[in-house]
Formats: structure tokens, sequence, C-alpha cells
């Protein structure tokens, strides 16, 4: 057993239970010797590098590539595949990344390697990940999120979830996000359980992959919903998660129609991973997250007799800060040291919390990505056409916020403009709505006013 990867103590273990199909992603499978050998020697190669980029296709090599970051110590930095220029430049740039690895780029993982990597691991305080983020403006910030945080993360919820070796974890949830990546494969090495990763989140895929332990973001679940057939196939699960965003009601109470169990909820961003979560054996509420994981303390700050305010979070899952960015970092804690999560939430008085809406409307959860509207106004007045941009989100049936940008551009088209946003940052932050208007309104002081724009 290698004593370099804590982390990794259970894909490490070389007495652990093995398969040909410990992991399957998009339809390809390999066991977990392969992918620790695999894994080897993308650490052999790197080791000793300040950081590198992994371009995260939903592959096999990806896993593998981000196993040889954890096993080298070497900070991982996951690239949506479809960054445009724009957003991997900054990505690239901000983080130092050394070599990018992944299909087509510096260093190609090859899954027939085998590498026995000893040598030295994580040094104390060195990032596991720089996960990049969208704050309400500007470009995203790089968080530094630790090993210990994410051991800490996934141990509390594998105790929240009794999460254990026996599961098959399915989803098909991106690989550069805490969700599919940290918990959706980091979870799975950790726990020892079978992961199936079916490239796409899509019910049909969902159904016919046969798991015990399922993960998704709300419109995953809304889109299983309305297929009654995928719906139905689920009812052997033993947990059907959502988080990232919140879960409609009517999604919640669709799916224990069909699949004669209650969704569990969850609840975590970037910067604090997931700290509350329902738990296996408790109550199961259309609109509560559950409560704090083992080790996570919440507290609400909020006016004197007022319930709701925002959420501030404690405890080992939280991130060491953003990359570089020292006043940012300040600022997102209070003065004794808790995060200021942005979002707004109650705490029942049986511990149970409800996220009620977020602080800022220029933070868009769409789809479950967070996205940040300066970040795509920027990228729209990139555009030599546009003279003004706001972007705001919109409530969407389906992506539960939609991106809308209103626009002042003489002489284009809105598919020009959304294709434009699309190849320069990634196609989810993409507005799927563009509104052409004459100025925008504004404040005395000439500051944009969004609440004044026209309905979209
Ligand atoms: C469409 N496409 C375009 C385009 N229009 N590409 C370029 N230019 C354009 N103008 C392409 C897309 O690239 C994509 O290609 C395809 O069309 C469909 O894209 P889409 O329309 O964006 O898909 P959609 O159906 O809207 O996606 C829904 C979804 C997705 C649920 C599958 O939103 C998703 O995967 N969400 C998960 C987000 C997530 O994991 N968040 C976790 C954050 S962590 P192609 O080739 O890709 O099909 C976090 C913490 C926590 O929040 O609590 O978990
Ligand atoms: P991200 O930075 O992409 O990790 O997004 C984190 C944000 O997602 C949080 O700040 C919340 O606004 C939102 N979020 C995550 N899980 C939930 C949930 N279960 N219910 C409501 N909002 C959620």
């Amino acid at each position: 057993m290698h004593d370099s990867a804590p982390l990794l103590a259970s894909l490490t273990d070389l007495d652990a239970p093995d398969r040909p199909d410990a992991l399957t992603v998009a339809d390809r499978a390999c066991s977990r010797a392969d992918l620790l050998g695999a894994g080897g020697a993308v650490a052999a190669r790197i080791a000793g590098a300040k950081s590198v980029a992994v371009r995260a296709d939903a592959t096999l090599e990806t896993v593998a590539a981000v196993v040889g970051g954890l096993l080298a110590g070497v900070p991982v930095v996951p690239l949506p595949p479809d960054s445009g220029p724009a957003e991997r430049d900054h990505m690239l740039r901000d983080s130092g990344a050394e070599l990018v690895l992944g299909a087509g780029e510096e260093l190609t993982v090859d899954l027939g390697e085998r590498g026995d990597y000893r040598g030295a691991g994580p040094s104390e305080g060195t990032a596991a990940f720089i996960l990049y983020t969208s704050g309400t403006t500007g470009a995203p910030k790089g968080a530094l999120i630790g090993h210990r945080a994410v051991a800490a993360g996934l141990d509390g919820l594998a105790d929240a979830w009794r999460w254990s070796a026996e599961d098959t974890l399915v989803h098909g949830l991106p690989l550069f996000h805490v969700h599919g990546l940290i918990l959706g494969v980091l979870g799975a090495l950790r726990t020892g359980c079978r992961l199936v990763h079916t490239g796409r989140p899509t019910p049909q895929a969902y159904a016919a992959a046969g798991g015990s332990l399922y993960f998704g973001v709300p419109t995953v679940w809304g889109r299983v919903a309305r297929d009654h057939a995928a719906a139905r196939a689920l009812a052997g699960a033993r947990l059907l998660v959502s988080g990232s965003a919140a879960l409609p009601a009517p999604v919640f109470r669709d799916l224990e129609a069909l699949t004669g169990q209650r969704p569990v909820e969850r609840y975590g961003m970037t910067e604090t991973l997931i700290t509350v979560a329902a738990r296996a054996d408790g109550e199961r509420r259309p609109g509560y997250v559950g409560t704090p994981i083992t080790g996570v303390r919440t507290r609400i700050a909020a006016e004197p007799g007022a319930e709701i305010g925002e959420l501030e979070i404690s405890g080992p899952t939280l991130f060491d800060g953003y990359l570089g960015r020292p006043e940012a970092t300040a600022a997102a804690f209070t003065a004794d040291g808790w995060f200021r999560t942005g979002d707004i939430a109650a705490i029942e008085a049986d511990g149970a919390h409800r996220i009620v809406g977020r602080a800022s409307t220029d933070l868009i959860k769409s789809g479950g990505y967070r996205i940040g509207a300066g970040e795509v106004e920027n990228a729209l007045l990139d555009h030599p056409a546009v003279r003004e941009a706001a972007v705001v989100g919109v409530p969407h049936e389906d992506l539960g916020q939609e991106i809308v940008a209103y626009v002042v551009a003489d002489g284009i088209g809105d598919h020009e403009l959304i294709d434009f946003v699309a190849a320069r940052l990634s196609a989810h932050k993409r507005p799927r709505r563009v509104r052409f208007i004459d100025e925008l309104p504004r404040n005395a002081m000439g500051k944009p006013q969004k609440k004044l724009l026209p309905p979209a």
C-alpha cells in the first residue's frame, strides 16, 4: 500500500477487491489496478510540477490524469473541454499550470501504461485541485482545494449516505466541477464502490446503468421525471441524490411517485465542498437539503428577529483561498473565520436547512452550472458590434435559470452573439436568448439597473 496519497487510500490498497469493470466511463471499462497503473505512470511524469491542467473530457484517461496528479501531489486544474480561448487562457495563465494533459494536448494519457509511483506525494498545504469558479464580476477565480478537505467531505457524505464499497455509483456529470469530479469520481475511488459514468447524464443512460446510488443536478432529475420509463427503472436504487441547485418540489414529488422513493438533497459549493446533506436514514422533505455533515458547522447571519439570512460555514471541508487573490479570499470570510456562502438560508428547529435564494442576482445557476453575469457581459463586450451588455438569469423550467443577455449593439443578430460567447468561454455560459435594447436603464450615478430591464 502506498502512503503517498491518503485521499486515495482505497484505490492504493492493493488488497482491496478488484474487477475488470470497477470503473466505466462512457462505455469503456477498466479495473482499479489499471487505473492505479496508468495514474502512477502520469505521476512519474509530472512529479515536481507546480500544477498541471487536465482537459476534462468524460473519459477514463481524465480519471487517470487526475489520479496521477493526486499521487504526485501536483495540483490539478480541470479544464472544461469546450473552453474557448478567453476562458482557457485565463485558467492556464492564472494557475501557472506547467503542462496540459489530455487528448490532443501536450501529454496524452495511456491507459495501458503501468507506473508504480512511490514518490513523495502531497506536501503539507499543497492543493489537490485548483477549481475555477465564477464570481459576480470578472474572470473566474481559482479555488484552492486541499487533499484533507476532499477527504473530510467525502467521508462525511459516506457517513450520511452509508456509501460503501457495496454501492454502484451512476452519473454522467462533467468531470471539471465538484459534483462530477470530486463526489462523482473521487467519492467512488475513496469508498471503493464501482463507478458507471454514463458519458452524458441522459435519463435513458441512467435507467440502463443499474446502479444503487445516482447523482444528478435538478435539470437531470427533471428530465428523468419526464421520462416515465427511465424513472421507473430507478425504483430499485438505494439513493437518488440531487444537488448543485434547488430541486423543484414538483420534480421531487414526480420522482417519488415514479420510483417509490424520495430523492436525497444535498447542498454545497466549490469553495466549501458539500457541507449539508439529507441522510440515508433521515427525513427527506422537498425544499430541504438536510443537516451538516460530520465536522461541519453552519450558522445564519440574520438581522435580530429574522429567520433567514446568509448561510455561513466552518469546518474541515473549506477551501484554502483563491489563488493569488488575497483580497477576494479575505472578503469571503467573516472576521471570526466563517465562510460567507452568499446563499440565503433558514435552519429549522430540527436542524434541517432550507436554501431560499442567493444574495446576488449576478451569480446565475443554469443546468447546475454556476455562471457569473460579469464574465458573460465581458465576453459580449469583446464583440466589436456590442456597446453595452447586461446579463441576467431568468427562471426556466428545465435549466432552473436561463441566461438572457440584454445588448445594445448595431448590425448583429442573436445567433451570432450566442455563438460568439459559446466559442470564447464554455458552451454552457452562452446566453440562450438575446434581447436588443436601445440603452441600458441606469440610475442617477450612471450604474446599470438590471431590475429595470424589460421582461425577458
Ligand atoms: C449548443 N451547443 C453549442 C451551442 N449550442 N456549442 C457551441 N455553440 C453553441 N451556440 C452544444 C453544447 O456544447 C453541447 O454539446 C450541446 O450543444 C448541448 O448543450 P446544452 O444545450 O448546453 O446542453 P443542456 O441540455 O442544456 O445541458 C443540460 C445538462 C448540463 C444538465 C446536461 O447543464 C450539465 O451537464 N449540467 C451539470 C452541471 C454541473 O455538473 N454542475 C456542478 C457544479 S459543482 P455536447 O457535445 O456537450 O453535447 C456544484 C457544487 C454542488 O454546484 O453543489 O454540486
Ligand atoms: P458551485 O460553485 O458551482 O459549486 O455552485 C454552488 C452554488 O450552488 C451554491 O452557492 C448554491 O447557490 C447552489 N447549490 C448547490 N446545491 C444546492 C441545493 N441543493 N439547493 C440549492 N442551491 C444549491
